[in-house]
């Protein structure tokens, strides 16, 4: 069996679900917003990174339904988490630049926020720098959709793209996410630490928050702290897991 084959068959399947990791403010190490990721367990193939799966299923076709799921999973619990009284202030949700090339986005998301009755200004959408570098338009004129509805919008893997710095001012941005590669060597590679304060300061100057990825250690995050990033996410702080997993470690008790 193709991992094509197995792929189609899996959302019927409901074989793809959502793991959840926490994103923290440095000062203080509290909880400020959650990342949903996807995640496919396949009987047949064991669990299948959506690092293979996301490309696949954008070249298959499938992109929009699965990123329809992880928001409409994502929302979904969220609403529960406010029903018990688990406090999350923000909930992110990875986009592709194909979801947002494609028409109805715009539409299936206001749907899963009028359904769930979610404030938008709980929902960050993280799109890596390859939108920016959209041809068509309809990717920016999405997100600019996307922005009006009040959704906020990060940048993932920040400083792996290719993107003009110019674009920054030209979207509607409140968040850079540092990606893990340039946090991993932070303590032992003096041009790792020049890009993260590179991009602290960029972030400084243009107003918009900064979130680490990728933080391992003690020793990263102390670095982060010192030179002013705001955020961060990472094992160091806690994986990936089920929703109920998290909460019962996130929750504060009283
Ligand atoms: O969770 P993990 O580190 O294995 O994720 C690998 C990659 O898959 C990450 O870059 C992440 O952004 C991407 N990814 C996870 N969930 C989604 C999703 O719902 N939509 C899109 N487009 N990408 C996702
Ligand atoms: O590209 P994106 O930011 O969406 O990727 C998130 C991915 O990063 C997830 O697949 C998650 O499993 C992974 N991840 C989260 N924290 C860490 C970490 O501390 N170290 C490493 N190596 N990967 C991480
Ligand atoms: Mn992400
Ligand atoms: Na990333």
């Amino acid at each position: 069996q193709t991992l094509e084959t197995a792929l189609r068959s899996a959302l019927d399947r409901r074989e793809i679900s959502v793991a959840y990791q926490v994103q923290v403010t440095l000062a203080d190490e509290a909880l400020c917003g959650i990342e949903a990721l996807l995640r496919w367990e396949s009987p047949e193939l064991g669990s299948v990174s959506p690092e293979r799966f996301i490309p696949l299923a954008e070249e298959i076709g499938l992109i929009g339904e699965l990123g329809e799921l992880a928001f409409r999973l994502a929302c979904n619990q969220l609403s529960e988490w406010d029903r018990v009284g688990f406090r999350v202030p923000r909930m992110s949700v990875n986009l592709s630049i194909h979801e947002l090339e494609q028409g109805g986005l715009v539409e299936r998301i206001g749907r899963v926020l009028d359904r769930t009755g979610i404030d938008p200004s709980r929902i960050e959408l993280e799109v890596t720098e390859s939108v920016l570098m959209s041809q068509t338009g309809d990717a920016l004129a999405a997100l600019n959709a996307l922005r009006d509805m009040g959704l906020r919008l990060a940048i993932d893997d920040f400083g792996t793209g290719y993107s003009s710095l110019a674009y920054l001012k030209r979207l509607p941005v409140q968040r850079l996410k540092i990606d893990r590669s340039f946090v991993k060597d932070l303590g032992r590679d003096l041009n790792d630490e020049s890009i993260v304060r590179a991009i602290i300061g960029l972030g400084r100057s243009f107003g918009i928050a900064v979130l680490a990825e990728g933080v391992e250690t003690r020793k990263q995050a102390a670095f982060l702290g010192r030179e002013g990033c705001q955020e961060a996410q990472g094992y160091l702080f806690d994986r990936p897991m089920g929703a109920a997993a998290l909460a019962k470690r996130w929750s504060t008790p009283g």
